[in-house]
């Protein structure tokens, strides 16, 4: 049988607004969620492999719709400890933002929709958000000894917020 790379298979990470809250602007919305719920915001599945370097991680991520406050739901974001180890992401289903930025200040946003493809150079953090109202699915793929620097996105966030522009309607902007 042929795998179907969007269905969850192998490690899982699961991922809630308890886990990421201090990273969304609005702290009083993430209290008043956090005060009847604590959320899924994302699952990670990946193909468990060695975590050498002649290895690859092949993940996939599904970001559930949502938002706090008017900011949408995202992943955490990271660096990756070596400089030198790029990523490619690529979406599967739903329609979202991949934002990275580098160290000195440099970002982006790219459009992250089926079939399409993002390149995250090396020495570049990204970051997924899900703007739209159905699941976001995207394959990650990343040398499997690449480390991952979340200390960096804990303490200094991201350079961009993508936020909604209207109560009902799942238009952004990014901020
Ligand atoms: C991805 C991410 C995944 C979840 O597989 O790990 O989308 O995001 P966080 O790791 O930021 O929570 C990847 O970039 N791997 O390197
Ligand atoms: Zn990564």
């Amino acid at each position: 049988m042929i795998p179907d790379i969007r269905k969850p298979y192998g490690d899982k990470i699961i991922r809630k607004l308890s886990d990421i809250k201090s990273l969304f602007a609005d702290q009083k919305a993430v209290e008043e969620i956090l005060a009847k719920d604590d959320p899924v915001i994302y699952e990670v599945y990946a193909l468990p492999v060695p975590s050498d370097g002649d290895n690859l991680v092949i993940g996939t991520t599904i970001l559930f719709p949502g938002r706090v406050g008017n900011e949408f739901y995202f992943t955490k974001g990271h660096f990756h400890n070596d400089p030198d180890a790029a990523e490619s992401i690529m979406g599967l289903e739903g329609k979202g933002l991949a934002l990275i930025q580098d160290r000195n200040g440099k970002f982006e946003s790219h459009e992250l929709t089926p079939f399409s493809h993002v390149y995250s150079p090396p020495g570049f953090g990204h970051r997924v958000v899900n703007v739209s109202d159905e699941n976001l699915v995207f394959l990650s793929i990343c040398r499997a000894d690449v480390g991952h620097d979340y200390e960096t996105i804990m303490a200094d966030n991201f350079a961009m917020k993508v936020v909604a522009t209207d109560k009902n309607l799942y238009n952004y902007e990014i901020i």
